[in-house]
């Protein structure tokens, strides 16, 4: 089992979510904001089986763009942490 934590642009969220979800995966979405531009973001806890990862990344990939925040600096496309997990149950 692995976790994906994928840091996104507020505007991908919504399609991103929806995209995961239509292929039948696990979301937990959580209300964050970036250190730097002190801008919300979204969080996205997924938890897939190993041989899942791949197809997660390239899907944030394909939806997540980058862009020029306000700031001037480029933004995303995403921000993806791949975490092992010992174990996972839901009781
Ligand atoms: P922010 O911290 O608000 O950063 C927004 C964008 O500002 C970054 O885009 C990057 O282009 C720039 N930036 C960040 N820190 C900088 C610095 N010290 N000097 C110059 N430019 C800087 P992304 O790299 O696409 O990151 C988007 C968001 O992903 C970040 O928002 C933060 O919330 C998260 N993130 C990125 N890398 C991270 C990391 N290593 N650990 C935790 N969160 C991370």
């Amino acid at each position: 089992m692995k976790l994906l934590i994928a840091i996104v642009q507020d505007a991908d969220t919504q399609k991103l979510v929806k995209e995961l979800m239509s292929k039948k995966y696990r979301v937990t979405k959580l209300a964050s904001t970036g250190g730097f531009l002190k801008a919300g973001n979204t969080t996205l806890l997924i938890g897939v089986e190993e041989e899942k990862v791949e197809e997660v990344i390239s899907t944030i990939e394909g939806i997540c763009k980058s862009r020029e925040a306000k700031q001037g600096v480029n933004v995303g496309g995403a921000t993806v942490f791949v975490m092992d997990i010992d174990k996972f149950k839901r009781v």
